[in-house]
């Protein structure tokens, strides 16, 4: 499956059909009066978010989406029918940008939300409209309003509840596979997501949540460095942060040194998201050299700064009841 967050398509809706100019023909009435029909309007380009919709890879064969014009109009008083409405299906979580002027057209949070694009141009007066008392039989009508031209910047930000951060290699995928049916690749090697994964988590109370897996974050991921930063978007409308921490492998030399090159490479990208709800995970607990007492001592320290750790094995399942636990609390 593709998985495409970013796009730009173009939406053009209906011309109105043109206003009809025509006079009655009818036997012995030698000169009739006018009846010329309206115009249809032409078709109206919607935006629609579907919950059935994962991203945006079927706009890469089609890009260009034109709703149908309306009918003109005729005589014997008859309205041109009017243009489909053509509807563009795009995922939950959409927010539709006019790429021209950078405006927000519109944020598709649910399901069946719509939002209308381009109006349809209206279709034009027939001759009939225009009869009034000083002139019984016009010999004009009204062209139909031509369709208008949008060309739209899609992209797609997760509305998952909760999001997954940390260093390539951490245990994010193996973790959400464990909390949630999704069945993400994981494997040895730092980098193994590519793409952003989503699952959904069921505790005990029936609630459900929705956790975003993103690709490892390195150290100047909020400037571009590996592929974090351009799907840091898919955490900014979490509502809580699950911070993974390898206990087996730091970078820094000092897992918490490892902690704050997330946080900075986050608040580089937006420091809203650091405001959010976070707790830290350690991970790899299973094969940890460290003892309870150098646990202790990270959990301290990390607590001072106002944020809980919770020691886990993604791999054994130790600790993840507490961890679904202070989900279910916290969220
Ligand atoms: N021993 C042990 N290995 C683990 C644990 N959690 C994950 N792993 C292993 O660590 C490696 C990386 O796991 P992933 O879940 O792919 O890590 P990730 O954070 O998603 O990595 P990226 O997608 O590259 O960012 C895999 O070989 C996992 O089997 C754990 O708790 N204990
Ligand atoms: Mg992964």
């Amino acid at each position: 499956m593709h998985f495409v967050d970013e796009t730009t398509i173009t939406a053009v809706s209906g011309n109105g059909g043109r206003g009809c100019v025509s006079f009655r023909r009818e036997r012995f009435i030698p000169k009739g009066g006018p009846d010329g029909g309206n115009g249809g309007d032409g078709g109206d380009v919607l935006i629609k978010a579907s919950k059935n919709i994962h991203s945006f890879a079927d706009f890469k064969s089609r890009r260009h989406f034109r709703a149908s014009n309306g009918k003109h109009g005729q005589g014997q008083n008859r309205t041109g029918k009017n243009g489909t409405t053509l509807t563009i299906h795009v995922p939950v979580g959409t927010v539709v940008y006019d790429a021209e002027t950078g405006e927000i057209l519109g944020d598709l949070v649910q399901d069946n939300q719509e939002i209308l694009i381009v109006p349809g141009g209206k279709g034009g007066k027939g001759n009939l409209h225009f009869v009034s008392s000083t002139n019984r039989v016009p010999r004009f009508a009204q062209p139909g309003i031509e369709g208008q031209t949008k060309k739209l910047r899609l992209s797609l930000k997760f509305l998952a509840d909760i999001g997954l951060i940390g260093f390539p290699n951490a245990g994010k995928s193996t973790l959400l596979s464990r909390l949630t049916s999704a069945r993400p690749h994981i494997d040895q090697y730092p980098f193994t997501t590519i793409i952003p994964n989503l699952g959904v988590m069921e505790l005990e109370d029936q609630r459900t949540f929705t956790i975003a897996d993103i690709p490892g974050l390195i150290e100047g991921a909020g400037e571009g460095k590996g592929l974090g930063h351009r799907f840091l978007k898919h955490i900014e409308r979490t509502r809580f942060l699950i911070h993974l921490l390898d206990i087996t492998y730091t970078p820094k030399g000092d897992i918490l040194e490892d902690f704050h090159t997330i946080q900075n490479e986050i608040d580089r990208y937006n420091p809203a998201i650091n405001e959010k709800d976070q707790m830290v995970v350690i991970n790899k607990m299973d094969i940890a050299s460290q003892g309870p007492r150098d646990i202790k001592d990270i959990q301290k320290a990390l607590k001072r700064m106002g944020i809980d750790a919770l020691p886990i094995s993604a791999l054994t399942g130790e600790g993840l009841k507490e961890l679904r636990r202070i989900i279910s609390k916290r969220l």
